[in-house]
């Protein structure tokens, strides 16, 4: 039976949306119905994974028709001074979760987890959370200034910081709010909206201690810093002294060009491994303070509502966490056979460890293959293969870091912290595959 199916590449239809919306939905049934009846009776099938071509079943004739491309004279070069995607991968776009926000400043767009490969994330679909909007800000007017408990305070141009002596890291960034709806019930239904306030990038920048030790920054006294943001929110967050004076960016670049400006342009902080809010964007001052600041955004916002009734504040590090990003909620496994289960792990205290897999529910766990590089606050992408014998299932990633700490079940994070919680949701996630192939969200115990 096994060897038999594991000849059979199963389709996904990927759907670049995240999910299927109802015609596409049938055409998939109908396609399924029809591609079954036709590997029953050939004995095996062989097709695509990709959406555009997942209904093609006689791709093999295809071959022999030379298109126009193969013919023909391509565009010539600088059609476009900045590249564009294809204009087939148009559906693949950072989408806003209807009805989440009541107006589109202050808000979020969703990364589209589902159709990423590796574990950059293109800039273009960056996630973006936005307390008051965003701006594109003129560089050459933006400062930055180092101020509070320091031997002198001064203030930075762009140029000034730019000369600086400079580091690149590949870090993820993730939204203390992200898996944030499903503390309760089911709330979504795909990855992209579950998971997607979730992104991986390389950033450049000068770092946080290199600027606070020019400025002569008092270490005993100094046990935090603020970090403020230029635009309306009044962003600001305690950031301690010995994280500033660790791995903390001041950044300019992402990816190899200079920020975009939904994600901060020309400044930001980065603070690896700490969720996004810290990561002030706009960037244009740091204050050495000798107490925490206990802002609107560390006090009312970012706290975990505990069983109790009282509120945890500060915390901050993203715990290790992983989701399979295909198969997904809202896609369709076409037929038997094998798949490629792929995902992201990441920890906000080191490098992943391990990654386990289970495709019964959490009955049973096999070791994923971890992609190289395994970088410290980094997404690592995890690989495994699977057989499906078309019976419906669950299927589940736990992740484990170098300090040892286990992804939690959700009931395992919810007898220490509740339901009523928004933030930090580092939950295992658990896909549904239904019989007829349809990827769902579900929990389980
Ligand atoms: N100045 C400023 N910085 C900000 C925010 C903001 O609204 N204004 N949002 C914060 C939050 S809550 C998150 S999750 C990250 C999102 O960064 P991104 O938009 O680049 O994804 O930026 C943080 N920094
Ligand atoms: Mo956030």
């Amino acid at each position: 039976m096994t060897a038999e199916l594991r000849k059979v590449i199963g389709r996904i239809m990927r759907a670049p949306e995240g999910f299927l919306d109802a015609a596409q939905l049938d055409e998939a049934r109908k396609a399924r119905r029809s591609f079954m009846g036709k590997a029953l009776a050939m004995g095996a099938g062989v097709a695509s994974t990709v959406a555009s071509s997942a209904l093609a079943q006689d791709g093999d004739k295809a071959i022999l028709n030379l298109p126009t491309h193969s013919t023909s004279l391509g565009l010539p070069v600088a059609a476009t001074g900045y590249g564009m995607p294809s204009q087939w991968e148009k559906n693949l776009q950072r989408r806003e979760s209807p009805g989440l926000t009541r107006v589109t400043q202050a808000s979020v767009s969703f990364t589209p987890l589902q159709g990423l490969f590796g574990i950059i994330t293109p800039s273009g679909l960056h996630f973006e959370r936005h307390h008051q909007g965003w701006h594109d800000i003129d560089p050459s007017g933006h400062r930055l200034m180092i101020n509070g408990l320091v031997q002198e305070e001064r203030v930075f141009t762009m140029d000034d910081l730019m000369r600086l002596p400079s580091v690149s890291r590949i870090h993820f960034i993730e939204c203390g709010a992200n898996t944030g709806a499903e503390w309760g019930n089911v709330a979504l239904p795909t990855v992209q909206y579950t998971h997607g306030m979730l992104s991986c990038s390389e950033f450049t920048g000068v770092l946080l201690s290199t600027l606070l030790e020019m400025c002569g920054v008092d270490k005993k006294k100094g046990k935090y810093v603020l970090a403020e943001g230029a635009d309306g929110s009044s962003m600001t967050r305690t950031i301690s002294m010995e994280r500033a004076l660790d791995d903390v960016i001041v950044a300019w670049a992402m990816n190899g060009e200079m920020l975009r400006p939904e994600n901060g342009y020309p400044l930001r902080l980065v603070v690896p491994g700490v969720q996004g809010v810290s990561w002030v964007k706009y960037l244009r001052r740091i204050e050495v303070g000798d107490e925490r600041y206990d802002t609107k955004d560390e006090t009312i916002h970012y706290i975990d509502m505990m069983p109790n009734g009282m509120h945890r504040q500060y915390t901050s590090v993203q715990e290790c966490k992983s989701v399979i990003t295909t198969p997904s909620g809202g896609q369709v496994l076409m037929d038997k056979g094998f798949y490629n289960i792929t995902g992201l792990a990441w920890s906000g205290r080191g490098k992943i460890k391990r990654v386990d897999v289970s495709v019964d529910g959490g009955r049973n766990w096999r070791s994923a293959r971890l992609e190289t590089p395994i970088l410290s606050k980094a997404l690592s992408r995890f690989n495994i293969d699977w057989v499906w014998d078309g019976s419906p299932t669950i299927i589940q990633s736990r992740a484990i870091d170098e300090t040892g700490y286990v992804q939690p079940k959700l009931n395992q994070l919810r007898a220490v912290r509740g339901t009523k919680s928004i933030y930090h949701n580092n939950a295992i996630q658990s896909w549904k595959i239904d019989s007829n192939g349809e990827v769902s969200n579900v929990q389980v115990s």
